[in-house]
């Protein structure tokens, strides 16, 4: 337990053993800690991601896509092991240099496109394949009404509140 009177330092500085179950993501680091190519499918469409609330996003997306016959949205997937640090990867950083997943990459255009946030591939994909962003102005949106607060506003209350609630290394109500 540390000192409960902690004071925040005028410029604060990264104590990387600050203990927690996720100790090892969200580290404040900028670039690749580490040489790690990413493998590459046969599909246009590469995903690199895990099964997290925002990760799985994406694949229920491609997969809504799919069961709708659009045979475009085949792809591959591989998972990137955040709690082993591969989003500090050489490979993942170039596609994400915010180092989260998911991330995709469209390799039926020259030069491929990178496509990182979540709900940024939504979008992407969405408008990509003509589906599930209606046209109509106001239909349209209200779709991203919903989509920026789920980008925006849920992780703030859901993410904070598990964080502290659940993982942080300390407890307290605040
Ligand atoms: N706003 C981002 C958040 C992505 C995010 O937080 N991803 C987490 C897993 S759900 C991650 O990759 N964490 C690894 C890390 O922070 O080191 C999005 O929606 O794509």
């Amino acid at each position: 337990m540390s000192d409960p009177t902690y004071t925040p330092p005028k410029v604060w500085k990264w104590e990387s053993e600050s203990g927690g179950t996720f100790a090892k993501i969200n580290r404040p680091i900028a670039g690749p800690t580490h040489d790690q190519e990413l493998p590459v499918g046969e599909h246009p469409l590469q995903l690199y991601s895990l099964a997290t609330p925002n990760g799985v996003k994406v694949t229920v997306m491609l997969e809504e896509l799919l069961e709708q016959g659009i045979k475009g949205a085949e792809y591959d997937a591989y998972p990137i092991k955040i709690g082993d640090g591969d989003q500090f990867g050489s490979g993942f950083v170039e596609l994400n240099p915010n180092s989260k997943i998911p991330a995709l990459v469209d390799r039926s255009a020259d030069p491929a496109i990178r496509v990182f946030e979540s709900g940024n591939i939504l979008l992407y994909l969405a408008e990509k394949f003509g589906a599930f962003l209606p046209k109509d102005i106001a239909k349209r949106t209200e779709t991203l009404n919903w989509l920026f607060w789920q980008m925006g506003s849920a992780p703030m209350l859901g993410g904070g509140f598990g964080h502290f609630y659940a993982y942080a290394p300390e407890k307290y109500e605040y």
